[in-house]
């Protein structure tokens, strides 16, 4: 049997990090690829492994690298997120549309085993069930973001049934891990905030006190991915994206699970236009279809998340590495 070769496109993003050592984990240091449209600094290239700068949005590159390699799978996570997008709507558009298009296509070109495309909770919009968002409902993305991913999520399904690409996707809710940090999402103060938190012991919230998302901890959102792409293509009934639950809470509540290990902590609230973003986001989800089909089952609660966060950026900063 061919050995997989993987591409990860957008790999020195907050998940890209992490995935490609879970990658590296299950399929050997000489089997992944990292990509990005910029070269990352030094420490983290060396965490990277093998490199190659990469602009999805070019064809040509795209193809010479999985020429190169011998590629037989990619997991395409560059994009632009949901509060960046609002800054630059014409170019969130144009890089998370066709740059996934330019991954579909070249799939079917060369026969690529799977591929792997995030999609985000900012699918759903202000006509979605609040709580418990059900896998199947009214979706009207209220930003550029959320509009690309729901269109991308038609698209993988279309490449599915029309061309049999192999293509898997997860609506992820805000990811937090310690070793990067998020960028230009709405659910970024949840990183942000544990950092402030050994830093300045305050923090001042984009978010209202009562503001409730669904979230991650990043070793759930690794699990789930590898999961879903190791699971058999007969389980996965989904072919846009499944909706994934991790936990939910508001600012209040990350704050109070915090001052658990910090009492002297404090947080104030000063909302900005990214309130209106996540305003128009579920409150929580409904995964069971998730669990039904390939067992998806999370590891981690606030509290247990938090004081791992606490840790790890403790000791990041202690090494310095975290600055
Ligand atoms: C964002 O906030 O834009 C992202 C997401 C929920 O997809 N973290």
């Amino acid at each position: 049997m061919q050995k997989e070769s993987i591409l990860v496109i957008g790999s020195a993003g907050q998940l890209g990090v992490e995935l490609v050592a879970a990658l590296k984990n299950v399929y050997g240091e000489t089997q992944v690829v990292s990509s990005d449209v910029r070269e990352p600094a030094k420490i983290r290239k060396e965490e990277l492994g093998i490199f190659e700068k990469l602009d999805v949005l070019n064809p040509v590159r795209l193809n010479e690298i999985v020429e190169k390699y011998q590629i037989t799978q990619i997991y395409h996570l560059a994009a632009m997120l949901s509060a960046t997008g609002e800054k630059h709507p014409k170019h969130a558009w144009q890089l998370n549309m066709q740059g996934l298009i330019n991954v579909l296509d070249i799939a079917i070109e060369k026969k690529l085993h799977k591929i792997y495309f995030p999609s985000s909770i900012a699918v759903f919009g202000p006509t979605t069930p609040k709580d418990n968002t059900p896998q199947f409902c009214s979706m009207e993305p209220t930003t550029v973001y959320g509009i690309s991913k729901q269109a991308g999520e038609g698209w993988c399904n279309y490449y599915f049934k029309r061309y049999g690409v192999d293509v898997r996707s997860l609506r992820y809710p805000g990811l937090i891990g310690y070793k990067s940090m998020p960028g230009g999402g709405t659910t970024d103060y949840a990183v942000d905030i544990y950092h402030k938190a050994l830093y300045s012991k305050t923090y001042e919230c984009f978010l209202s006190e009562n503001t409730y998302l669904p979230m991650m901890y990043m070793d759930d959102a690794i699990k789930a991915t590898l999961d879903l792409m190791h699971a058999d293509a007969s389980k996965i009934a989904v072919r846009t994206s499944y909706n994934l639950n991790g936990m939910s809470f508001s600012p209040k509540e990350i704050a109070q699970s915090i001052q658990k290990i910090i009492p002297e902590f404090t947080i104030s609230y000063n909302p900005d236009f990214r309130q209106a973003i996540a305003d128009s986001w579920p409150n929580s989800i409904d995964d069971s279809q998730a669990q039904k089909d390939w067992g998806w089952k999370p590891d981690y609660d606030l509290d247990k998340m938090t004081q791992t966060m606490l840790e790890n950026i403790k000791i990041g900063i202690e090494k310095g590495i975290i600055v």
